[in-house]
């Protein structure tokens, strides 16, 4: 070879060795379906989740949600490097409109968009009935935090229908598995793995939308509305704090404070508005003990209008 042909060939191999060393090998095979509930809502449920390594060997981990449609969505967890391909079933009795999934956040091509040709003039990347659609996302490195993902299609073929109940939470975990927290008077890198309960609460018009991320039971447990939450003092818990609709919030824990992301500014209040996010981590009672802690929207018409609920810290 030529000093220039093995040059290349050098800087070729070690592309190839920057790029592998960015992806996990990992693939997240998602089935879900969009459904109506008794209530006349809307809401997306889980079919099945499993998860595909490198050398090809499948974990199903379905399981861990629920098994109805719930409002949020399947809250799916991702990790930097992963890749999803997420197929969506039109599911939504009497009803032959597309519906779709629209993420933020992650990577995909405009063909993983999850709206209509009228939008985005290339196609309808819609589930109709007995049609489903598949996008694929790419959670590549930088991509890491709390994401929403919605529909863009249904009744709508330019807004969709998130206003009605189809939406969730896409939680795309760093690489390195730490997030900093202030612990204990100081800022600290926390191992996520050392986080037993993630708490996902949505702020919609003047209600609160919960689900729980209990790791210790491996489960996902539907909240449904303006829930009373809870941890033992000392926990690690996690909170993930997403608006929708039209409102601008502020969420307000009693009680407890964090810093916000990035920063070493410490606060106790978060601005919410329409698809903005917020995560951070706490320690359940820290400083303060236990007690019947509150967090709720410090708008106060909102608040008036019962947009509310408890932070349960019970004794260890
Ligand atoms: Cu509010």
């Amino acid at each position: 070879m030529t000093k220039i042909a093995v040059l290349i060939f050098c800087v070729f191999t070690f592309m190839q060795a920057a790029h592998a060393d960015t992806e996990s090998g990992k693939t997240h095979l998602i089935t879900m379906k969009a459904a109506k509930l008794d209530s006349g809502q809307l809401a997306y449920q889980m079919v099945s989740h499993k998860i595909r390594d490198a050398s090809g060997q499948v974990e199903d981990i379905t399981g861990r949600y629920s098994p109805e449609p719930t409002i949020p969505g399947p809250a799916i967890v991702m990790t930097e490097g992963d890749k999803a391909e997420v197929t969506l079933e039109q599911g939504i009795k009497g009803s032959n409109e597309p519906v779709s999934i629209h993420v933020h956040g992650v990577h995909y091509k405009i063909d993983s968009d999850g709206t209509m040709k009228v939008f985005n003039h290339t196609s309808d990347q819609a589930a109709f009935p007995g049609k489903p659609y598949t996008y694929k996302w790419t959670a590549a490195l930088g991509t890491a935090g709390t994401w929403p993902y919605h529909d863009h299609a249904f009744g709508n073929p330019v807004l969709g229908s998130e206003d009605k109940g189809l939406y969730g939470t896409l939680i795309v975990n760093p690489k390195g598995g730490k997030v900093s927290a202030m612990i204990d008077g100081q800022i600290k890198q926390v191992d996520i793995k050392d986080v037993k309960r993630e708490f996902i609460l949505w702020m919609h018009e003047t209600t609160f939308w919960g689900q729980e991320l209990n790791h210790l039971a491996n489960r996902q447990v539907p909240l449904w509305t303006n829930p009373t939450i809870g941890a033992r003092e000392g926990e690690l818990v996690r909170f993930h704090v997403i608006g929708i609709g039209t409102a601008f919030h502020t969420f307000h824990l009693h009680g407890h404070r964090w810093i916000q992301p990035g920063t070493s500014h410490l606060v106790d209040t978060v601005n919410i508005g329409p698809i903005v996010r917020e995560a951070f981590v706490i320690k359940a009672g820290e400083g303060v003990g236990p007690g019947n802690w509150h967090y709720h929207c410090h708008v106060l018409q909102h608040m008036q209008s019962g947009m509310m609920g408890g932070f349960r810290v019970i004794e260890n």
